[in-house]
């Protein structure tokens, strides 16, 4: 990999959010992927998102596998906690951190490929435990750091760059993720920031397993006619279902809509998510209903965007386990280890 660190000089009038942190503070290092490619939209998004929450950087933690875009967490959040696991094996690092750490945020970064092939164990398994994180993959159906091969989340029948044509069945990780019991659940496009930084500061108040799908193609390998995953081919085909807005717990809501045209979800920190409803059928309350609505729009080659499930009680991995509030490196060593009579007590119950 080349790092190419980018200048500190910036405008002395860039505007500092409610922490006194300007944009740039976000960011990371100078992108090395291909100019125009998809991925580096959603890193832009992601800086906005949490610009604008203003949420310290050293609070947040950027998990990701192998692929161009599991590369990206070098490309924002660049002072925050960062680790680039092995392919596939994000779920488990991040599983294990938050485990032991539970006061940061946690933001798990992976591609097609590193999810829904080599790492689909570990992406079901995190998301079925209901791990509070933000899950981010970055779908454009190919491996594109390994030249363009055919991702698992290929469409059947979309063509390689070389006219070939996808004989095998997708794996749709949105309707895999609801499935599942993600308790947050979302698809968005990386050409369409206005949909997805709203989606993506969302996900991150949400207290559990929030699954972000982001189609984001790329324009080496899988960004040609006869492509399901192209810039044309999803702007043709996106079907939003909803607008968001997300308003900070104690924010003023200025915008008022007609009765009946706006679905309000209070999350547990108090946030409000404001869904502006595109397709008024359309409820992410309804699990079962959204995986149908889901999959019947697929089968017409539509992609479906927006915010498509939502739990308003959601439960995560730390209320099932019942562990402890503190981080484990603030815990005392006699609070780490009970001592030999409590150990033998253990034990012997487990005899
Ligand atoms: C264990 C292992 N197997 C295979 C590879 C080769 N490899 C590197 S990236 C990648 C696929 C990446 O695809 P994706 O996750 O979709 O990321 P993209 O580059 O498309 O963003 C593969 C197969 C590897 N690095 N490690
Ligand atoms: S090869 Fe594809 S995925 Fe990788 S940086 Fe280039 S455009 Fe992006
Ligand atoms: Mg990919």
């Amino acid at each position: 990999m080349t790092y190419i660190a980018k200048p500190k000089l910036h405008h002395p009038n860039l505007g500092c959010n409610a922490i006194g942190f300007t944009r740039r503070d976000y960011e990371g290092k100078i992108s090395t992927l291909c100019a125009g490619c998809g991925h580096d939209s959603i890193s832009a998004a992601i800086i906005h998102a949490c610009w604008e929450l203003s949420i310290e950087p050293h609070r947040i933690a950027k998990l990701s596998g192998i692929g161009c875009s599991s590369k990206t967490p070098d490309y924002f959040l660049g002072q925050s906690h960062g680790f680039n696991t092995v392919h596939g094996r994000m779920p488990s690092v991040l599983t294990g951190a938050s485990l032991a750490n539970r006061d940061l945020v946690y933001l798990g970064v992976s591609g097609d490929g590193d999810s829904a092939s080599i790492g689909i164990g570990q992406f079901v398994h995190a998301i079925r435990r209901g791990v509070n994180m933000v899950y981010i993959v970055e779908n454009n159906g190919v491996y594109g750091l390994t030249k363009g091969q055919f991702s698992a989340t290929a469409d059947q029948g979309s063509m390689s760059k070389k006219g070939v044509a996808n004989t095998d069945a997708p794996i749709d990780l949105v309707g895999l993720a609801m499935q599942l019991g993600a308790s947050f659940v979302a698809r968005g496009f990386s050409g369409d920031k206005q949909q997805l930084v709203p989606l993506i500061k969302a996900a991150i108040a949400h207290q559990g397993a929030a699954f972000l799908d982001v189609i984001s193609p790329c324009v080496a390998f899988n960004n040609h006619a006869g492509s399901t995953k192209s810039y044309e081919y999803v702007r043709e085909h996106n079907d939003a279902v909803n607008q968001l807005d997300y308003i900070a717990p104690r924010a003023e809501i200025s915008i008022d809509y007609a009765p009946g045209e706006v679905v309000e979800v209070e999350q547990h920190d108090g946030s409000v998510l404001r869904l502006r409803k595109l397709d008024a059928a359309y409820d992410p309350g309804d699990r079962i209903a959204a995986m149908n609505y889901v999959h019947a729009h697929q089968a017409r080659g539509e992609v479906v965007t927006g915010l498509l499930y939502v739990d308003k009680d959601p439960h995560d991995l730390h209320q099932h386990l019942n562990t402890v509030a503190t981080p484990f490196n603030a815990l005392s060593a006699k609070e780490l280890c009970p001592g030999k009579a409590t150990l033998d007590k253990i034990n012997s119950a487990l005899r």
